[in-house]
């Protein structure tokens, strides 16, 4: 029998499932008997994965039947997944497509058993040099995801040469998070795994699958506890920043008994605790990670589901987008309460947003993935102060202290080779880049400095292009495979301004 991994190719956001052909129920049968001959030894006899990923509807959601139906044809370049035009005929493949798309026969479940059996520890921390070993300045090295060939580099950020490059789990999504000192790196993939990384001995340290289809992942303040977010199961798991072994699982249910996926989990330092976005119920969870923690959730009531987030700078106040407020809603987190609801058209991506000072005064801009603009809000009365027009929707956008642009891409529609450098004084557009024509350009990031950025050509043939902030010359070209986020370690342990958190 011939070996295979079906490893879908990146999901793309547009164009979600739905039009796949309806097979019966006796070729979804047959499909199934296929699945176990040919797929199963590598997707898992229940398809939650193994040595390829997960293939569940969770899993499969964001990539178009046609899509599943190619990788499953031709297979998958720079993979073990190879093609089965050959074994399978077209209506075949059709029932293979549908059949992928279908719950399992029995609920998937991922219980504390599951989490503590996939733990592995790959190298003994305490005989590890507790320096740098690398000879480049650890607070200024990038983590860069790949997401093209599910690998991540990790780059020199004064030479931009890259240092190491490994493996990741499939999908890596979501910020990579660090601890306090920039040592260490947490890693969420979306089928679940976890991945502790050393910065300073460039090596892989331990790995867990927490859950079936995780959201994110966030550290806490003081290093100690890694929080990941769960949509399947829907769930919080709880990890030993040090090793990742399983500290604690807590299921999403709302006060009324209603069970919830999370969208997301975040690290709120100055309150010294995680915040959760959940996806079913109108609450927003807040678990504090100061002393001794118990981890049990304070809920804060919301008149709406309340998803995507970001906070003010000083964590007092949750900004998240609702559909009820008609885009955006504020909440005082001490209190519980709404300040305002701030009407903003499309689908704002707060998460993607950024602050900086105006004038003197604190003002958020954010990208949006279904309009061609970015709304501008000043936080001091949280009115709206522009809507700067762009070339279409866009994903991302940030900035740095000593930059004096906010960098935001185009990443949807024709335009989607250019970026756009918003003058933060002005709210103009003050350039428009388009470094290669034809390919998405998005996702920027500052080295520790503000000198040079970062920015992601997100194709096979890709690269990360270093630019000079200032003159906007380019500096080097680095190839890659679909980069797609990047990270500084001393912008982020440190919230840097103009960076995500
Ligand atoms: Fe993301 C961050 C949610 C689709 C690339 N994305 C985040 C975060 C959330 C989120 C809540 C912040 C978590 C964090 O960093 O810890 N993303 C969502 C969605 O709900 C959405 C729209 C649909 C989904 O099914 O998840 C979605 N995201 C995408 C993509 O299609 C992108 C472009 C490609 C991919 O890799 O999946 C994508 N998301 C990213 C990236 C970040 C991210 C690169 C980190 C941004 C950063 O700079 O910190």
């Amino acid at each position: 029998m011939r070996r295979a991994v079906l490893i879908p190719v990146l999901a793309l956001l547009a164009g979600h499932v739905g039009t796949a052909v309806a097979a019966s129920t006796t070729s979804l049968e047959a499909a199934a008997d296929n699945y176990q001959q040919l797929c199963q030894r590598c997707h898992g006899a229940n398809r939650f994965g193994a040595a390829g990923p997960a293939l569940l509807p969770e899993s499969l959601s964001r990539i178009k039947p046609d899509e599943i139906r190619g990788v499953i044809e031709s297979g998958r370049p720079a993979s073990q997944m190879s093609g089965y035009a050959n074994v399978l005929s077209a209506t075949q493949i059709d029932a293979m497509v549908d059949y992928l798309q279908q719950p399992p026969s029995t609920a998937p479940t991922w219980s504390n058993e599951d989490i503590l059996a996939s733990h592995s520890i790959l190298a003994d921390i305490s005989k590890l040099p507790n320096t740098p070993q690398h000879g480049a300045d650890p607070l200024n090295l990038f983590v860069v995801v790949e997401s093209g060939d599910h690998h991540i580099d990790i780059l020199d950020g004064d030479r931009f040469v890259v240092l190491a490059r490994f493996a990741s789990h499939f999908a890596v999504h979501g910020g990579p998070k660090f601890s306090p000192d920039g040592r260490f790196v947490y890693i969420a993939s979306r089928d679940g795994w976890i991945s502790l990384y050393d910065l300073h001995n460039l090596k892989l340290i331990a790995e867990v699958r927490a859950g079936l289809n995780t959201r994110n992942l966030a550290v806490s303040k003081d290093g100690r506890w890694v929080l990941v977010g769960n949509s399947l199961p829907g769930n919080l798991v709880v990890l030993d920043a040090r090793d990742l072994s399983l500290i604690k699982t807590i299921a999403t249910i709302g006060e009324d008994g209603t069970a919830s996926r999370v969208s997301a989990v975040y690290t709120a330092p100055p309150r010294d605790s995680f915040i959760v976005a959940l996806k079913d119920v109108n609450e927003v969870w807040e678990l504090s990670s100061a002393g001794t923690p118990d981890f049990v959730p304070r809920r804060i009531h919301a008149e709406d589901v309340l998803d995507d987030f970001s906070f003010s700078p000083d964590y007092k106040q949750l900004l998240a987008t609702s559909r009820k407020a008609k885009g955006g809603q504020v909440i005082d987190l001490d209190s519980g309460k709404v300040v305002t609801d701030i009407p903003l058209p499309g689908m704002p991506h707060l998460g993607s947003g950024t602050f900086w000072k105006r004038n003197g005064d604190w003002v958020f801009a954010t990208p949006n993935i279904s309009k061609g603009l970015i709304s501008v809000i000043d936080l001091k009365t949280w009115k709206l102060i522009k809507e700067i027009p762009t070339l279409g929707p866009g994903f991302f956008m940030r900035s740095h202290f000593n930059s004096r642009y906010a960098w935001t891409d185009v990443f949807f529609g024709p335009d989607n080779d250019a970026v756009h450098l918003i003058d933060k004084q002005t709210l103009e557009i003050a350039y428009t880049l388009r470094p290669m024509p034809g390919k998405t350009a998005a996702h920027v990031e500052f080295t520790r400095d503000g000198r040079y950025l970062l920015l992601s050509i997100w194709a096979t043939d890709g690269a990360l292009i270093v630019y000079d902030s200032n003159t906007l010359k380019e500096i080097k070209r680095i190839p890659m495979n679909k980069p797609s986020g990047k990270y500084n370690v001393g912008n982020k342990i440190e919230f840097a301004e103009g960076t995500s958190h």
